[in-house]
């Protein structure tokens, strides 16, 4: 397992330093979630080569625990410490309920090419979601797939009865939690720094992340069971501090753009056949390791449970929430039916 480097003093005393000594447009901060070379890695760094490749501007790249925890870099966006973060909706349904709506499950479509048709099409991510992040002071810049989500746990599960008296792993977001309460299981929410320890030592007995992180974080090694139940799609986003954003000249924010759209292809080339590489590592490195497919008709004793978390983020978010529901299934249902 990487070595997870947790928040000190001094490194906020360095950050602080920093700040006072150095022009904000020129040597922007980005933090984000994940591990160098892991999918928000890939994005970060193609966005700072664009972004270095076509201005003078520079770009500092903060991975996962130098500056924190995922709660920790968004509040560090929204007080301007951090120009850029990616925080994914795991994290950010307290600052925004209706992020959640990715965590009702079989939502989703669970072929690719339809997701990334999704992502780019959809009026609900593209015209909906910017609204909602703007409220918290916050350009939304891009939504993006990092891969299907794979539950882990401490022996094969087929069914709803298999997660009685499991302690699965959420991340810390009140929908997943109903989620995991609906498929049968006692869901764990805890941040990303507590996980492998947790189950090592049998505090939690699983766990769901896409295959690349089951495989960069080391998961399989203390969680070998792995469960493709086909539910959802592990989900992300990159922003700005709005009025870093609004600061900038027109020519910073094509700038801006035009890296996010390119680190956003960078990416998508990036996630294509990545879960399959990634369970031929955890094979090679692991005998332990199980693979469980549910069929068909084991899925569906799953899907018929969604209806109930449907139901529970309508109640968490009201009128809003209810909207974005309605467009997402709209848009959804152009890219399924085509
Ligand atoms: O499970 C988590 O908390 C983490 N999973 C991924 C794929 N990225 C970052 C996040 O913190």
């Amino acid at each position: 397992m990487k070595v997870q480097k947790l928040l000190t003093t001094a490194s906020v005393g360095a950050l602080m330093m920093g700040l006072s000594t150095a022009s904000f447009a020129d040597n922007w901060r980005y933090a984000h979630e994940e591990y160098e070379g892991d999918v928000q890695d890939v994005f970060a760094v193609a966005f700072k080569e664009h972004v270095e490749a076509n201005s003078d501007h520079s770009v500092q790249i903060y991975r996962f625990g130098e500056l924190g925890e995922s709660d920790d870099i968004m509040e560090q966006t929204q007080n301007g410490i951090l120009q850029f973060v990616n925080q994914s909706p795991g994290f950010t349904g307290s600052l925004i309920p209706e992020a959640q709506i990715f965590f009702i499950p079989y939502l989703m479509p669970t072929e690719m090419e339809e997701v990334l048709e999704f992502f780019d099409e959809s009026k609900a991510i593209n015209e909906m979601f910017p609204k909602l992040y703007a409220e918290q002071g916050l350009e939304l810049l891009q939504m993006y797939p990092e891969g299907e989500m794979v539950v882990t746990a401490d022996e094969p599960i087929r069914t709803p009865e298999g997660f009685d008296n499991k302690k699965i792993r959420v991340m810390t977001n009140p929908l997943l939690a109903e989620t995991y309460n609906a498929f049968g299981a006692t869901p764990t929410p805890l941040p990303w720094g507590e996980v492998y320890g947790a189950l090592q030592t049998g505090q939690i007995d699983g766990q769901e992340n896409p295959i690349f992180w089951i495989e960069s974080g080391g998961l399989y090694e203390v969680s070998p069971n792995l469960i493709f139940t086909r539910h959802g799609w592990f989900t992300t986003a990159m922003m700005a501090n709005q009025d870093f954003y609004e600061g900038l000249s027109e020519e910073d924010q094509t700038l801006v753009q035009n890296a996010t759209d390119a680190a956003y292809e960078t990416t998508i080339e990036h996630i294509k056949g990545l879960a399959d590489e990634s369970l031929a590592k955890i094979q090679e490195a692991s005998d332990d390791v199980t693979v469980t497919r549910l069929t068909e008709e084991e899925i569906a004793a799953f899907k018929e449970r969604a209806p109930q978390v449907e139901e529970a983020f309508v109640e968490m978010t009201g009128e809003s929430g209810k909207e974005l529901l309605e467009q997402f299934q709209a848009d959804l249902e152009a890219v399924t039916e085509e």
